[in-house]
């Protein structure tokens, strides 16, 4: 039986045992109650603290550790974040250890066959073969694709290693289909990628607008913290903005359901109701905002731009503009224009901007993914910065337009460590003072690094298959599930004389794709921080011993490094080299504005959030009162912007690239489901997780499937231009689609709905859009 088979047979007969496993391997909630007794007789027993391995809340977790084995979770109480709680995924994190097929060993491809051989084997094919694609292809046909789930040092380590080692920009990370646009948005708006308020905006603010995320599923912890400060204070509200009917939306005080893509002209019918009723911060504008345009008209379906042709180069140049251009701009925006194609009411568009205008409202308004993966995801995202800056909401508690981040280390170890082609540990490739610094720390010729980003994330996949690129060293993540348009890269992959290279915890449709692969050490197995959504640093210590050979994805890429002869690059000894790896990252982040916690800090406490500066943690950056940036006094103080103030875009409502006709008359959004993380790779594989929601399945209207003859549980298929698939349809389940759209999860390794979604792009975040295409229906 090949891997691949043997794996999905684990898979489904795991959600089928009983979970009295899973309850007594670990102890949340009652459980937890009734073995703390014996717990007490156990003298080996310890509380030890680590962030949660699973999303970008960063929840302070204290897991048990007895005899050398995680056996119990739970909330620590001194975490700022969680105050004691976690959610079902944070309780059930530590079994993600023990699944039954956890790689221990590496292995190579051999005579098309996957064979088990010693690491260190492994560490010098890994070695060999990148030494040799670069002699024959050159610099640019290895790379390296990681994750916002690398821990801050994995991401250091990669990044020293191919710019100031190889000498190439090959080095990208899955936070490109997450919060790529999220980055694009900071630095257009506020000339740097860096978030300005913190968690505790939701203890001050009195308004919650969601911009289509589903945070009870998603961000469960920050979602408990939301209806908390309703609970204390009756009069607060929360407004769910959603495309389908979530278990967010169904706890809102009002729920708006709108038209996918049609986010970015509400945004505008807000913006168009606040300056006719006068309800802009006047003095706040004058002092704090400069405006700007780039393209204001767009006709039709555009495709131009989108990245759908390879190679296409998009630039979006800024122009200068003004306040009486803004309201000339914003004719085209009257909420009963705008209520014609968003689905949304011209009252509740009047209400909304009623919302954000009021003199006596705190405004937080979150997003993730709805925004983020989106063909103009960096537009949306500074449109709804324009309603906080007209209105003057920003940077102070409880007014804050708060971009969540999806993955443990997104923010620490993707967008500050910057493993992205463009960026650096401080910095971007391309400005020659960035280059300098970050080479004189690495002790290298600043020359040698590459001033020219070269590939985004779905460009690196697509020079596979171009055979620019050879050689790819993939990370914690899991692509072979995850990447867009799936069949056209994992075909890429497959193609002669490319070499692949997976560094996983469990097999998985990625490994299937390997020439080699190594088993890591996962979260606690090994040291490491994370950077949360807040800009918190916490770290966490090793407490228990990987399996096997398997080896932190840290170590694996100091091997092969020293083994291509950068010895002198990573002299740090094995024993405290996540201690030595953190202290040198520190220097590039020193300084008055940005500064990281110390390590000992780090070490002593539940996180420190940066800039840490004075032994302090910033809170509200861009505002003087917290901000040890900003010129004293100055109130606010956009220093990311060489004028000191931040930007104001004229940005259009432009349809999607693929919307439904009479072929494929649906639209398909896909996402994610409390229990399960991403591809299911560990949450599959933890028994009480998998058996809640074991299989995919396409969640359907009731009028849809009544006018279609179809029953809940049929089977039918979905059909797009890129693919097609069949799945079981769930009719008011726990997520409810409106008319004329279905929804798909995308956890399941047995239904890749992958193959059928659009690989098109942000043009300026290069972040592709998962949330819509269309697709047909069909009976079988
Ligand atoms: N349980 C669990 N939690 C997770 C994760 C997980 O895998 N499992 N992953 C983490 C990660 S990495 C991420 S990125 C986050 C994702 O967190 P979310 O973004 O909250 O979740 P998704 O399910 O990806 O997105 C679903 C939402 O997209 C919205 N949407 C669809 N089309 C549009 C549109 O055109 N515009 C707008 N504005 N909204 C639209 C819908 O309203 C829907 O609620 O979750 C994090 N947390
Ligand atoms: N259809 C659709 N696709 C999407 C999205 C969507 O909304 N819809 N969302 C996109 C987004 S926002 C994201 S963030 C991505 C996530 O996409 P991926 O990152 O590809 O998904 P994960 O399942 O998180 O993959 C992490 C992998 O790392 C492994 N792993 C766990 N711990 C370790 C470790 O310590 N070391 C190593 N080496 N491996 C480890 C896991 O077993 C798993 O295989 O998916 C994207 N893809
Ligand atoms: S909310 Fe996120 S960080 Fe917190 S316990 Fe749940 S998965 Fe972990
Ligand atoms: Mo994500």
């Amino acid at each position: 039986m090949d891997n691949n088979v043997s794996r999905r047979r684990l898979l489904k007969g795991m959600a089928y045992t009983s979970a009295v496993a899973a309850a007594n391997a670990m102890l949340p909630g009652t459980a937890f109650a009734q073995r703390a007794e014996l717990m007490d007789q156990d003298d080996q027993f310890q509380w030890k603290k680590t962030p949660c391995r699973f999303c970008g809340v960063g929840c302070g977790l204290l897991v048990g550790i007895s005899h050398g084995k995680a056996v119990a979770v739970k909330g620590d109480p001194a975490s700022p974040v969680n105050k004691g709680l976690c959610c079902v995924k944070g309780y059930h994190s530590v079994q993600a250890l023990y699944g039954s097929d956890r790689l221990k060993k590496a292995m190579v491809r051999k005579n098309g066959k996957l064979e088990e051989v010693p690491i260190k084997e492994a560490l010098d094919l890994v070695a060999l073969k990148m030494q040799q694609t670069i002699k024959q292809h050159g610099k640019d046909s290895v790379s390296l694709y990681g994750s916002g789930q690398w821990t801050i040092p994995d991401g250091y380590v990669a990044s020293k290693f191919m710019k100031a080692g190889i000498g190439t920009n090959n080095l990208e990370a899955n936070a490109r289909l997450c919060m790529a646009s999220a980055v694009t948005g900071f630095l257009t708006s506020f000339g740097a990628d860096e978030p300005m308020g913190c968690y505790d905006d939701i203890d001050h603010a009195n308004v919650f607008i969601l911009w289509g995320n589903n945070m009870a599923e998603m961000h469960p912890i920050l979602f408990s913290r939301m209806l908390d400060r309703r609970l204390k204070d009756p009069s607060v509200k929360i407004i769910s903005m959603e495309t389908r009917t979530t278990r967010t939306g169904e706890a809102a005080d009002k729920q708006i359901l709108f038209l996918p893509q049609a986010d970015l002209a509400i945004a505008n019918a807000i913006a168009h109701e606040l300056l006719k009723e006068d309800k802009v911060d006047k003095s706040f504008l004058d002092k704090h905002v400069s405006f700007k345009s780039g393209k204001t008209k767009i006709e039709g379906h555009a495709t131009i731009g989108y990245g759908l042709e390879d190679g296409y180069k998009f630039t979006d140049e800024a122009k200068p503009s003004d306040l009486e251009a803004y309201r000339d701009f914003l004719d085209d925006y009257t909420p009963e224009a705008v209520a014609k194609y968003t689905g949304v009411s011209a009252d509740d568009l009047r209400y909304l901007a009623h919302l954000y205008g009021s003199k006596k409202t705190k405004v937080m308004s979150l997003w993730c993914m709805g925004m983020n993966q989106h063909t103009r995801g960096t537009w949306i995202n500074n449109l709804v910065y324009n309603l906080h800056l007209l209105t003057g909401k920003i940077s102070t508690p409880g007014n804050s337009p708060f971009s969540l981040t999806g993955q443990p280390s997104a923010c620490g170890t993707v967008r500050e460590v910057g493993t992205l082609t463009h960026k650096l540990p401080h910095g971007v490739v391309m400005n020659k003072q960035h280059r300098e610094h970050a080479a004189k720390i690495w002790g290298v010729d600043p020359d040698h690094i590459p001033s020219k980003p070269t590939y985004h994330t779905v460009d690196m996949f697509r020079a596979l298959d171009s055979g620019d690129i050879r050689f790819m060293w993939i990370q914690v993540t899991n692509p072979m599930v995850t990447m867009p348009k799936l069949k056209r890269y994992r075909e890429a992959s497959q193609k002669e004389g490319r070499f692949i290279v997976v560094s996983d915890i469990y097999p998985t449709p990625t490994t299937d794709i390997a020439d080699v692969i190594l088993p890591s050490a996962m979260w606690i197995e090994r040291e490491g921080m994370y950077g949360n959504s807040e800009r918190r640093t916490q770290h966490f210590d090793q407490l228990v011993e990987p399996p096997g050979e398997a080896m932190s994805d840290t170590l694996q890429l100091m091997e092969v490094a020293r083994r291509m002869g950068y010895n002198n690059l990573f002299p740090w000894d094995d024993e405290n080299h996540i201690e030595e790896i953190y202290k040198e990252y520190c220097l590039h982040q020193a300084g008055s504005k940005h500064g990281m916690a110390p390590y000992e800090v780090l070490k002593s406490q539940a996180g420190a959030m940066w800039p840490y500066v004075n032994g302090k943690s910033t809170q509200w950056r861009f505002n003087s009162d917290y901000d040890p940036a900003c010129k004293p006094g100055s109130g606010f103080d956009f220093y990311g912007n060489k004028d000191h103030k931040a930007n104001i875009w004229l940005r259009p409502f432009q349809p999607a690239p693929e919307v439904p006709d009479n072929e494929y008359p649906f639209w398909l959004c896909t996402g994610r489901v409390l229990e399960h993380w991403h591809s299911g790779s560990m949450t599959r594989r933890i028994p009480t997780l998998h058996k809640s929601v074991p299989e995919a399945y396409v969640e359907m209207s009731r009028d849809d499937a009544k006018r279609m003859n179809i029953l809940d549980g049929e089977e039918v298929r979905l059909v797009t231009r890129r693919g097609k698939m069949n799945f079981k349809v769930k009719i008011d389940g726990r997520g409810r689609p409106v008319d004329g759209q279905v929804f798909v999860p995308f956890f399941d390794e047995n239904y890749l709905i992958n193959e059928l979604t659009l690989d098109s792009y942000c043009p300026i975040s290069k972040q592709p859009d998962y949330k819509k295409c269309s697709v047909r229906i069909e009976k079988i």
